[in-house]
Protein backbone atom coordinates (compact mmCIF):
# COMPACT_ATOMS: atom_id res chain seq x y z
CA UNK A 1 0.00 0.00 0.00
CA UNK A 2 1.34 3.32 -0.54
CA UNK A 3 0.72 6.77 0.45
CA UNK A 4 -2.47 8.27 -1.33
CA UNK A 5 -4.15 4.86 -2.14
CA UNK A 6 -7.03 6.05 0.81
CA UNK A 7 -9.46 6.66 -1.78
CA UNK A 8 -8.73 2.82 -2.98
CA UNK A 9 -11.77 0.73 -1.95
CA UNK A 10 -10.69 -1.96 1.10
CA UNK A 11 -13.99 -3.36 2.13
CA UNK A 12 -17.08 -4.69 0.86
CA UNK A 13 -20.31 -5.42 2.57
CA UNK A 14 -22.85 -7.86 1.90
CA UNK A 15 -25.10 -4.68 1.01
CA UNK A 16 -22.63 -3.41 -1.12
CA UNK A 17 -21.46 -0.69 0.80
CA UNK A 18 -17.86 0.14 0.00
CA UNK A 19 -15.00 1.19 2.72
CA UNK A 20 -12.24 3.05 1.30
CA UNK A 21 -8.59 2.23 3.18
CA UNK A 22 -9.01 5.94 4.53
CA UNK A 23 -12.11 4.94 5.74
CA UNK A 24 -11.25 2.18 7.01
CA UNK A 25 -8.05 3.40 8.83
CA UNK A 26 -10.87 6.41 10.50
CA UNK A 27 -13.34 3.46 11.62
CA UNK A 28 -10.33 1.70 13.20
CA UNK A 29 -8.72 4.48 15.01
CA UNK A 30 -12.07 5.19 16.56
CA UNK A 31 -12.90 2.11 17.59
CA UNK A 32 -9.11 2.01 19.04
CA UNK A 33 -10.44 5.10 20.86
CA UNK A 34 -13.28 3.75 22.43
CA UNK A 35 -11.69 0.35 23.43
CA UNK A 36 -8.64 2.52 25.13
CA UNK A 37 -10.67 5.64 26.67
CA UNK A 38 -14.05 4.70 27.39
CA UNK A 39 -13.37 0.43 27.82
CA UNK A 40 -10.09 1.07 29.71
CA UNK A 41 -7.95 -1.40 27.29
CA UNK A 42 -4.49 -1.75 28.01
CA UNK A 43 -2.00 -3.15 26.31
CA UNK A 44 -2.47 -7.34 26.17
CA UNK A 45 -5.98 -7.17 26.88
CA UNK A 46 -7.69 -10.04 25.55
CA UNK A 47 -10.87 -8.91 23.18
CA UNK A 48 -13.38 -10.95 22.36
CA UNK A 49 -14.56 -10.58 19.30
CA UNK A 50 -17.98 -11.69 17.79
CA UNK A 51 -20.15 -11.57 14.35
CA UNK A 52 -19.83 -12.98 11.35
CA UNK A 53 -18.06 -11.81 8.42
CA UNK A 54 -18.25 -7.89 7.89
CA UNK A 55 -16.35 -4.80 6.91
CA UNK A 56 -16.98 -3.70 10.61
CA UNK A 57 -15.94 -6.83 12.22
CA UNK A 58 -12.66 -6.85 10.32
CA UNK A 59 -12.22 -3.27 11.23
CA UNK A 60 -12.69 -4.65 15.09
CA UNK A 61 -9.78 -6.85 14.28
CA UNK A 62 -7.42 -4.51 12.92
CA UNK A 63 -8.20 -1.71 16.06
CA UNK A 64 -7.88 -4.20 18.90
CA UNK A 65 -4.26 -5.22 17.01
CA UNK A 66 -3.53 -1.36 16.65
CA UNK A 67 -4.49 -0.29 20.69
CA UNK A 68 -1.86 -3.15 21.46
CA UNK A 69 -4.83 -5.74 22.53
CA UNK A 70 -4.81 -9.33 21.88
CA UNK A 71 -7.74 -9.94 19.47
CA UNK A 72 -10.05 -13.51 20.01
CA UNK A 73 -11.97 -14.04 17.30
CA UNK A 74 -15.15 -16.37 17.60
CA UNK A 75 -17.24 -18.18 15.35
CA UNK A 76 -20.69 -17.01 15.04
CA UNK A 77 -22.25 -20.40 15.80
CA UNK A 78 -20.73 -20.74 19.47
CA UNK A 79 -23.32 -21.68 22.38
CA UNK A 80 -23.40 -20.08 25.59
CA UNK A 81 -21.15 -22.86 26.75
CA UNK A 82 -18.39 -22.94 23.83
CA UNK A 83 -18.06 -19.46 24.96
CA UNK A 84 -17.29 -19.57 28.89
CA UNK A 85 -14.66 -21.92 27.84
CA UNK A 86 -12.91 -19.23 26.03
CA UNK A 87 -13.50 -16.70 28.39
CA UNK A 88 -12.11 -18.14 30.75
CA UNK A 89 -9.21 -19.89 29.28
CA UNK A 90 -8.08 -16.51 27.00
CA UNK A 91 -8.96 -14.31 30.22
CA UNK A 92 -11.40 -12.27 28.10
CA UNK A 93 -11.75 -8.68 29.64
CA UNK A 94 -13.65 -6.93 26.82
CA UNK A 95 -16.28 -7.92 24.48
CA UNK A 96 -17.25 -6.86 20.99
CA UNK A 97 -20.18 -8.08 19.77
CA UNK A 98 -22.88 -7.84 16.66
CA UNK A 99 -25.48 -7.32 18.58
CA UNK A 100 -27.74 -9.92 17.10
CA UNK A 101 -25.48 -12.13 18.22
CA UNK A 102 -25.68 -11.12 21.64
CA UNK A 103 -28.14 -13.55 23.56
CA UNK A 104 -25.02 -16.70 23.82
CA UNK A 105 -22.36 -14.26 25.21
CA UNK A 106 -24.90 -12.42 27.30
CA UNK A 107 -25.77 -15.78 28.82
CA UNK A 108 -21.70 -16.97 29.09
CA UNK A 109 -20.68 -13.03 30.10
CA UNK A 110 -23.26 -14.27 33.74
CA UNK A 111 -21.02 -16.33 34.36
CA UNK A 112 -17.48 -14.94 33.77
CA UNK A 113 -16.12 -12.76 36.39
CA UNK A 114 -13.02 -11.99 34.27
CA UNK A 115 -15.49 -10.18 30.97
CA UNK A 116 -16.16 -6.71 32.15
CA UNK A 117 -16.52 -4.78 29.37
CA UNK A 118 -18.73 -4.80 26.10
CA UNK A 119 -20.28 -3.25 23.31
CA UNK A 120 -22.61 -3.95 20.53
CA UNK A 121 -21.96 -3.43 16.88
CA UNK A 122 -24.81 -3.55 13.82
CA UNK A 123 -27.50 -3.15 16.28
CA UNK A 124 -30.76 -2.65 14.45
CA UNK A 125 -32.75 0.09 14.35
CA UNK A 126 -35.81 -1.76 16.37
CA UNK A 127 -33.99 -2.99 18.96
CA UNK A 128 -34.02 -1.41 21.62
CA UNK A 129 -33.58 -1.16 25.70
CA UNK A 130 -30.38 -2.93 25.09
CA UNK A 131 -28.58 -2.84 28.36
CA UNK A 132 -25.02 -2.88 26.60
CA UNK A 133 -23.35 0.30 25.15
CA UNK A 134 -23.55 0.92 21.29
CA UNK A 135 -19.93 0.79 19.79
CA UNK A 136 -20.97 2.70 16.79
CA UNK A 137 -22.38 5.71 18.80
CA UNK A 138 -18.94 6.07 21.03
CA UNK A 139 -17.57 6.14 17.82
CA UNK A 140 -19.08 8.63 16.10
CA UNK A 141 -18.10 11.03 19.33
CA UNK A 142 -14.14 10.27 18.87
CA UNK A 143 -11.36 11.81 16.46
CA UNK A 144 -10.35 9.60 13.87
CA UNK A 145 -6.70 9.59 14.70
CA UNK A 146 -5.09 7.27 16.91
CA UNK A 147 -1.24 6.95 17.38
CA UNK A 148 -0.96 3.19 17.14
CA UNK A 149 0.21 1.49 20.64
CA UNK A 150 3.98 0.66 20.46
CA UNK A 151 3.71 -2.60 20.58
CA UNK A 152 6.91 -4.94 19.99
CA UNK A 153 6.99 -7.75 17.33
CA UNK A 154 7.05 -10.08 19.72
CA UNK A 155 3.88 -8.83 21.27
CA UNK A 156 1.05 -11.79 21.46
CA UNK A 157 -2.08 -9.90 19.17
CA UNK A 158 -3.92 -12.84 18.46
CA UNK A 159 -5.38 -15.97 20.14
CA UNK A 160 -6.92 -18.31 17.71
CA UNK A 161 -8.91 -21.30 19.12
CA UNK A 162 -8.34 -24.21 17.22
CA UNK A 163 -10.99 -25.93 15.50
CA UNK A 164 -10.16 -29.31 16.53
CA UNK A 165 -13.56 -31.95 16.04
CA UNK A 166 -12.29 -32.94 19.59
CA UNK A 167 -10.72 -32.68 23.33
CA UNK A 168 -10.90 -29.06 24.89
CA UNK A 169 -10.01 -26.04 22.80
CA UNK A 170 -6.53 -24.97 22.70
CA UNK A 171 -5.79 -21.18 22.05
CA UNK A 172 -2.81 -20.21 19.34
CA UNK A 173 -1.11 -17.25 19.54
CA UNK A 174 0.42 -15.30 17.35
CA UNK A 175 2.78 -12.66 17.46
CA UNK A 176 2.95 -9.03 15.48
CA UNK A 177 5.36 -10.38 13.47
CA UNK A 178 3.93 -14.09 12.68
CA UNK A 179 0.94 -12.48 10.72
CA UNK A 180 3.36 -10.22 9.11
CA UNK A 181 5.72 -13.21 7.92
CA UNK A 182 2.92 -14.94 6.93
CA UNK A 183 2.50 -12.09 4.88
CA UNK A 184 5.70 -12.49 3.31
CA UNK A 185 5.45 -16.16 2.78
CA UNK A 186 2.33 -17.87 0.90
CA UNK A 187 0.80 -14.52 -0.61
CA UNK A 188 3.78 -13.83 -3.04
CA UNK A 189 5.37 -16.97 -3.78
CA UNK A 190 1.67 -18.60 -4.66
CA UNK A 191 -0.83 -16.65 -4.48
CA UNK A 192 0.84 -13.81 -5.94
CA UNK A 193 -2.48 -11.59 -6.35
CA UNK A 194 -2.36 -7.69 -7.38
CA UNK A 195 -3.89 -4.77 -5.89
CA UNK A 196 -6.59 -4.82 -8.68
CA UNK A 197 -7.72 -8.28 -6.90
CA UNK A 198 -10.95 -8.72 -4.91
CA UNK A 199 -10.84 -11.35 -2.69
CA UNK A 200 -14.38 -13.03 -0.99
CA UNK A 201 -14.78 -16.18 0.28
CA UNK A 202 -16.82 -18.38 2.89
CA UNK A 203 -14.00 -18.60 6.08
CA UNK A 204 -15.01 -16.65 9.26
CA UNK A 205 -12.75 -13.96 10.16
CA UNK A 206 -12.75 -16.49 13.66
CA UNK A 207 -10.77 -18.85 11.39
CA UNK A 208 -6.98 -18.23 10.41
CA UNK A 209 -7.89 -19.17 7.02
CA UNK A 210 -10.18 -16.68 6.28
CA UNK A 211 -8.16 -13.72 8.82
CA UNK A 212 -5.26 -14.31 6.06
CA UNK A 213 -6.85 -15.04 3.02
CA UNK A 214 -9.77 -12.67 3.76
CA UNK A 215 -8.21 -9.82 5.54
CA UNK A 216 -4.76 -9.84 6.16
CA UNK A 217 -3.42 -10.66 2.81
CA UNK A 218 -5.72 -8.72 0.90
CA UNK A 219 -5.31 -5.40 2.97
CA UNK A 220 -1.29 -5.87 3.00
CA UNK A 221 -1.19 -5.60 -0.73
CA UNK A 222 -3.63 -3.02 -1.06
CA UNK A 223 -6.52 -5.03 -2.75
CA UNK A 224 -10.21 -5.11 -2.52
CA UNK A 225 -11.93 -7.76 0.04
CA UNK A 226 -15.55 -8.56 0.18
CA UNK A 227 -17.02 -9.46 3.64
CA UNK A 228 -20.38 -10.89 3.34
CA UNK A 229 -22.23 -12.83 6.07
CA UNK A 230 -23.75 -15.75 4.74
CA UNK A 231 -21.30 -17.02 1.75
CA UNK A 232 -22.71 -20.78 1.05
CA UNK A 233 -22.32 -22.69 -1.96
CA UNK A 234 -26.33 -21.12 -2.83
CA UNK A 235 -25.13 -17.84 -2.50
CA UNK A 236 -21.36 -17.51 -3.13
CA UNK A 237 -21.50 -17.67 -6.82
CA UNK A 238 -23.95 -14.78 -6.79
CA UNK A 239 -21.97 -12.62 -4.76
CA UNK A 240 -19.25 -13.68 -7.09
CA UNK A 241 -21.29 -12.05 -10.10
CA UNK A 242 -22.35 -8.89 -8.44
CA UNK A 243 -18.86 -8.05 -7.12
CA UNK A 244 -16.51 -9.41 -9.63
CA UNK A 245 -14.78 -11.20 -7.55
CA UNK A 246 -10.96 -12.18 -8.64
CA UNK A 247 -10.18 -14.53 -5.75
CA UNK A 248 -11.74 -17.15 -3.98
CA UNK A 249 -10.94 -18.68 -0.37
CA UNK A 250 -13.25 -22.11 -0.01
CA UNK A 251 -13.25 -25.37 1.38
CA UNK A 252 -13.51 -28.34 -0.67
CA UNK A 253 -16.90 -29.24 0.07
CA UNK A 254 -17.50 -26.24 -1.79
CA UNK A 255 -16.12 -26.77 -4.39
CA UNK A 256 -17.66 -29.36 -4.99
CA UNK A 257 -21.14 -28.11 -4.63
CA UNK A 258 -20.54 -25.61 -7.00
CA UNK A 259 -19.07 -27.04 -9.55
CA UNK A 260 -22.15 -28.83 -9.93
CA UNK A 261 -24.23 -26.24 -9.46
CA UNK A 262 -26.17 -24.20 -12.03
CA UNK A 263 -24.62 -21.04 -11.34
CA UNK A 264 -21.58 -21.47 -13.51
CA UNK A 265 -22.15 -18.24 -15.38
CA UNK A 266 -21.66 -16.38 -12.28
CA UNK A 267 -17.98 -17.60 -11.58
CA UNK A 268 -16.56 -16.02 -15.18
CA UNK A 269 -15.01 -13.37 -12.89
CA UNK A 270 -12.92 -15.25 -10.65
CA UNK A 271 -9.22 -15.71 -11.69
CA UNK A 272 -7.37 -17.71 -8.75
CA UNK A 273 -9.64 -20.49 -6.44
CA UNK A 274 -7.68 -21.06 -3.16
CA UNK A 275 -8.97 -24.91 -1.30
CA UNK A 276 -7.64 -25.42 2.34
CA UNK A 277 -9.33 -26.91 5.73
CA UNK A 278 -8.96 -30.47 4.57
CA UNK A 279 -7.49 -32.27 1.49
CA UNK A 280 -8.97 -30.87 -1.83
CA UNK A 281 -9.71 -35.02 -3.92
CA UNK A 282 -8.27 -34.90 -7.19
CA UNK A 283 -11.79 -35.57 -8.76
CA UNK A 284 -12.56 -32.23 -7.04
CA UNK A 285 -9.94 -30.43 -8.44
CA UNK A 286 -10.94 -31.77 -12.10
CA UNK A 287 -14.84 -30.67 -11.40
CA UNK A 288 -13.80 -26.96 -11.12
CA UNK A 289 -11.25 -26.95 -13.91
CA UNK A 290 -13.69 -28.87 -16.20
CA UNK A 291 -16.76 -26.06 -15.20
CA UNK A 292 -14.38 -22.75 -15.04
CA UNK A 293 -10.96 -23.75 -16.69
CA UNK A 294 -9.44 -22.70 -13.04
CA UNK A 295 -6.88 -24.92 -11.70
CA UNK A 296 -7.78 -24.88 -7.86
CA UNK A 297 -3.94 -23.50 -5.80
CA UNK A 298 -4.38 -25.99 -2.63
CA UNK A 299 -2.62 -25.13 0.56
CA UNK A 300 -1.85 -26.82 3.90
CA UNK A 301 -2.58 -24.71 6.57
CA UNK A 302 -3.27 -24.91 10.38
CA UNK A 303 -4.46 -22.59 13.10
CA UNK A 304 -1.39 -22.76 14.91
CA UNK A 305 1.28 -21.94 11.89
CA UNK A 306 -1.53 -19.14 11.05
CA UNK A 307 -1.98 -20.21 7.43
CA UNK A 308 -0.52 -22.06 4.52
CA UNK A 309 2.98 -24.16 4.72
CA UNK A 310 2.90 -26.33 1.80
CA UNK A 311 1.30 -25.66 -1.29
CA UNK A 312 0.73 -25.57 -5.02
CA UNK A 313 -0.03 -22.67 -7.63
CA UNK A 314 -1.92 -23.55 -10.45
CA UNK A 315 1.85 -24.33 -12.64
CA UNK A 316 2.79 -26.85 -10.07
CA UNK A 317 -0.47 -28.04 -9.26
CA UNK A 318 -0.87 -32.70 -9.10
CA UNK A 319 -4.37 -33.83 -8.58
CA UNK A 320 -4.04 -35.66 -4.97
CA UNK A 321 -0.73 -33.44 -4.03
CA UNK A 322 -1.28 -30.66 -1.80
CA UNK A 323 2.17 -29.12 -3.21
CA UNK A 324 5.44 -28.19 -2.13
CA UNK A 325 6.83 -26.67 0.84
CA UNK A 326 6.33 -22.74 0.87
CA UNK A 327 8.82 -20.34 0.61
CA UNK A 328 10.00 -19.85 3.89
CA UNK A 329 8.96 -22.73 5.14
CA UNK A 330 11.16 -26.23 5.37
CA UNK A 331 9.19 -29.80 5.98
CA UNK A 332 10.02 -33.22 6.85
CA UNK A 333 8.49 -36.54 7.39
CA UNK A 334 9.37 -38.44 10.59
CA UNK A 335 9.03 -41.54 11.94
CA UNK A 336 7.40 -42.15 15.64
CA UNK A 337 11.20 -41.95 16.71
CA UNK A 338 11.35 -38.29 15.22
CA UNK A 339 13.94 -39.70 12.30
CA UNK A 340 12.98 -39.18 9.12
CA UNK A 341 11.18 -41.64 6.87
CA UNK A 342 13.41 -43.37 3.77
CA UNK A 343 12.09 -42.75 -0.20
CA UNK A 344 8.39 -42.91 -0.76
CA UNK A 345 7.08 -43.93 2.76
CA UNK A 346 4.08 -42.31 4.68
CA UNK A 347 5.57 -40.44 8.05
CA UNK A 348 4.58 -37.49 10.56
CA UNK A 349 4.54 -34.13 9.02
CA UNK A 350 6.92 -31.64 10.49
CA UNK A 351 7.53 -28.16 9.57
CA UNK A 352 9.72 -25.15 10.68
CA UNK A 353 9.27 -21.59 9.90
CA UNK A 354 8.69 -17.80 10.66
CA UNK A 355 5.63 -19.07 12.44
CA UNK A 356 4.79 -21.84 14.91
CA UNK A 357 2.73 -23.17 17.20
CA UNK A 358 2.37 -21.56 20.42
CA UNK A 359 -0.77 -22.36 22.48
CA UNK A 360 -1.69 -20.90 25.83
CA UNK A 361 -0.99 -22.38 28.58
CA UNK A 362 -1.71 -26.32 27.39
CA UNK A 363 0.42 -29.40 27.90
CA UNK A 364 -0.20 -30.36 24.24
CA UNK A 365 2.28 -28.09 23.24
CA UNK A 366 5.08 -30.59 23.73
CA UNK A 367 2.84 -32.92 21.56
CA UNK A 368 2.94 -30.26 18.54
CA UNK A 369 6.24 -29.11 18.92
CA UNK A 370 8.92 -31.78 18.78
CA UNK A 371 12.61 -31.80 18.79
CA UNK A 372 12.12 -27.54 16.70
CA UNK A 373 9.33 -29.03 14.49
CA UNK A 374 5.96 -28.65 14.46
CA UNK A 375 3.91 -31.51 14.17
CA UNK A 376 0.63 -31.24 12.74
CA UNK A 377 -0.98 -34.49 13.40
CA UNK A 378 -0.69 -34.95 9.67
CA UNK A 379 0.26 -38.37 7.66
CA UNK A 380 1.62 -37.21 4.53
CA UNK A 381 4.38 -39.40 1.84
CA UNK A 382 6.56 -37.38 -1.15
CA UNK A 383 6.10 -38.15 -4.71
CA UNK A 384 8.16 -38.99 -7.54
CA UNK A 385 8.04 -35.19 -8.38
CA UNK A 386 8.82 -34.27 -4.85
CA UNK A 387 5.20 -33.49 -4.32
CA UNK A 388 3.74 -33.83 -0.48
CA UNK A 389 0.60 -36.31 -0.69
CA UNK A 390 -1.77 -36.03 2.00
CA UNK A 391 -2.60 -39.51 3.67
CA UNK A 392 -4.93 -39.10 6.63
CA UNK A 393 -4.71 -37.63 9.92
CA UNK A 394 -2.44 -39.60 12.46
CA UNK A 395 -4.80 -40.80 14.31
CA UNK A 396 -7.47 -40.78 11.18
CA UNK A 397 -5.48 -43.83 9.58
CA UNK A 398 -7.86 -47.45 9.43
CA UNK A 399 -5.70 -50.40 10.04
CA UNK A 400 -7.31 -53.77 8.09
CA UNK A 401 -6.35 -56.55 8.21
CA UNK A 402 -2.72 -55.44 8.82
CA UNK A 403 -2.52 -52.74 5.47
CA UNK A 404 -2.60 -49.03 6.78
CA UNK A 405 -5.48 -47.77 4.58
CA UNK A 406 -6.35 -43.66 4.59
CA UNK A 407 -9.61 -42.47 4.68
CA UNK A 408 -9.43 -40.03 2.51
CA UNK A 409 -7.85 -41.76 -0.56
CA UNK A 410 -11.17 -43.62 -0.61
CA UNK A 411 -13.04 -41.04 -0.39
CA UNK A 412 -11.44 -39.25 -3.22
CA UNK A 413 -11.93 -42.76 -5.39
CA UNK A 414 -16.12 -42.93 -4.35
CA UNK A 415 -15.78 -39.12 -5.10
CA UNK A 416 -14.68 -39.67 -8.67
CA UNK A 417 -17.95 -41.52 -9.47
CA UNK A 418 -20.61 -39.58 -10.98
CA UNK A 419 -23.61 -40.56 -8.68
CA UNK A 420 -21.75 -39.47 -5.25
CA UNK A 421 -22.04 -35.97 -3.99
CA UNK A 422 -20.16 -36.65 -0.84
CA UNK A 423 -18.26 -39.33 0.43
CA UNK A 424 -16.59 -39.78 4.15
CA UNK A 425 -14.87 -42.89 5.12
CA UNK A 426 -13.94 -44.05 8.39
CA UNK A 427 -12.61 -47.31 10.11
CA UNK A 428 -15.10 -49.64 11.70
CA UNK A 429 -14.51 -52.00 14.80
CA UNK A 430 -14.18 -55.83 13.23
CA UNK A 431 -13.65 -58.88 15.17
CA UNK A 432 -11.64 -60.94 12.45
CA UNK A 433 -9.68 -57.80 10.78
CA UNK A 434 -9.28 -55.40 13.41
CA UNK A 435 -11.12 -52.61 11.40
CA UNK A 436 -13.09 -52.74 8.26
CA UNK A 437 -13.17 -49.37 5.82
CA UNK A 438 -16.93 -47.83 6.32
CA UNK A 439 -18.14 -45.58 3.72
CA UNK A 440 -21.28 -43.14 4.49
CA UNK A 441 -22.54 -41.51 1.17
CA UNK A 442 -24.38 -39.06 0.02
CA UNK A 443 -25.75 -39.15 -3.10
CA UNK A 444 -26.94 -36.95 -6.16
CA UNK A 445 -30.29 -36.38 -6.73
CA UNK A 446 -31.67 -39.10 -9.22
CA UNK A 447 -30.14 -41.93 -7.46
CA UNK A 448 -31.77 -44.99 -5.48
CA UNK A 449 -29.83 -46.00 -2.26
CA UNK A 450 -30.05 -49.32 -2.97
CA UNK A 451 -28.13 -53.28 -2.92
CA UNK A 452 -27.00 -52.21 -6.43
CA UNK A 453 -25.86 -48.93 -5.89
CA UNK A 454 -23.42 -50.38 -2.37
CA UNK A 455 -22.37 -53.25 -5.24
CA UNK A 456 -21.54 -50.24 -7.77
CA UNK A 457 -19.77 -47.88 -5.84
CA UNK A 458 -17.45 -50.95 -4.45
CA UNK A 459 -16.48 -52.37 -7.61
CA UNK A 460 -15.76 -48.28 -9.04
CA UNK A 461 -13.50 -48.22 -5.86
CA UNK A 462 -11.78 -51.85 -6.67
CA UNK A 463 -11.22 -50.65 -10.18
CA UNK A 464 -9.75 -47.04 -9.17
CA UNK A 465 -7.62 -47.77 -6.01
CA UNK A 466 -5.71 -51.13 -4.30
CA UNK A 467 -8.86 -53.46 -4.10
CA UNK A 468 -8.26 -54.09 -0.45
CA UNK A 469 -8.93 -50.64 0.18
CA UNK A 470 -12.65 -51.00 -0.91
CA UNK A 471 -15.22 -49.93 1.59
CA UNK A 472 -16.59 -53.00 3.11
CA UNK A 473 -19.68 -51.50 4.50
CA UNK A 474 -21.42 -48.79 2.65
CA UNK A 475 -24.04 -46.26 4.67
CA UNK A 476 -26.21 -43.84 2.35
CA UNK A 477 -26.87 -40.32 4.45
CA UNK A 478 -28.75 -37.48 3.38
CA UNK A 479 -25.45 -35.60 4.45
CA UNK A 480 -22.47 -35.67 6.20
CA UNK A 481 -21.44 -33.98 9.91
CA UNK A 482 -19.25 -31.19 9.40
CA UNK A 483 -17.06 -28.30 11.66
CA UNK A 484 -18.46 -24.52 10.88
CA UNK A 485 -14.87 -24.45 8.63
CA UNK A 486 -16.05 -27.05 6.70
CA UNK A 487 -14.16 -30.39 7.58
CA UNK A 488 -15.73 -33.59 8.12
CA UNK A 489 -16.39 -34.80 11.76
CA UNK A 490 -15.10 -38.45 11.23
CA UNK A 491 -15.46 -39.07 14.89
CA UNK A 492 -18.98 -38.14 14.50
CA UNK A 493 -19.66 -40.63 11.62
CA UNK A 494 -17.64 -43.23 13.83
CA UNK A 495 -19.84 -42.84 16.90
CA UNK A 496 -22.99 -43.23 14.47
CA UNK A 497 -21.86 -46.62 13.39
C1 LIG B 1 -6.10 -30.19 7.80
C2 LIG B 1 -5.59 -30.06 5.35
C3 LIG B 1 -5.08 -31.64 3.73
C4 LIG B 1 -4.82 -30.82 8.33
C5 LIG B 1 -6.14 -23.84 8.05
C6 LIG B 1 -5.32 -23.00 5.93
O1 LIG B 1 -7.40 -25.86 8.30
C7 LIG B 1 -6.76 -24.97 8.85
O2 LIG B 1 -6.50 -24.94 10.21
P1 LIG B 1 -7.08 -25.94 11.32
O3 LIG B 1 -6.34 -25.66 12.57
O4 LIG B 1 -6.78 -27.42 10.80
C8 LIG B 1 -5.47 -27.84 10.44
C9 LIG B 1 -5.56 -29.24 9.88
O5 LIG B 1 -6.53 -29.28 8.81
N1 LIG B 1 -5.89 -29.48 6.53
C10 LIG B 1 -5.95 -28.14 6.34
N2 LIG B 1 -5.72 -27.84 5.04
C11 LIG B 1 -5.49 -29.03 4.39
N3 LIG B 1 -5.39 -31.36 5.01
N4 LIG B 1 -4.98 -30.70 2.75
C12 LIG B 1 -5.18 -29.39 3.03
N5 LIG B 1 -5.08 -28.47 2.05
O6 LIG B 1 -5.19 -31.95 9.07
C13 LIG B 1 -4.27 -29.72 9.23
O7 LIG B 1 -3.35 -30.23 10.19
O8 LIG B 1 -8.58 -25.84 11.38
C14 LIG B 1 -5.91 -24.02 6.69
C15 LIG B 1 -4.97 -21.81 6.51
C16 LIG B 1 -5.20 -21.61 7.86
C17 LIG B 1 -5.78 -22.63 8.64
N6 LIG B 1 -6.02 -22.39 9.97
Amino acid sequence: VQWGDGQRCALIGADGQRWTYAHLQSQVNRIARVLVEDLGLVPGNRVLLRGANSPYLAACFLAVFKAGGIAVGTMPLLRAKELVTIIDKAQISHALCDARLLDELDTAAQQCATLKHAMVFHRPVQMTGGVLPDLEVACAKKSDQFDAHDSAADDICLMAFTSGTTGQPKAAMHFHRDIMAACACWPPHVLRATPDDIFIGSPPLAFTFGLGGLLIFPMAIGATTVLIEKATPDTLPEAIARFSATVLFTAPTSYRAMASGAALSQLRSLRKCVSAGEALPGATRQLWKQATGIEIIDGIGSTEMFHIFISADEAQAQPGATGLPVPGYVAALLDDNGQPVGPGQVGRLAIKGPTGCKYLDDPRQAQYVQGGWNLTGDAYCINEQGQYVYQARTDDMIISGGYNIAGPEVESALLAHPAVAEAGVVGLADPDRGQIVQAFVVLRPGHAADADMVKTLQDFVKATIAPYKYPRAIEFRESLPRTETGKLQRFRLRSAS
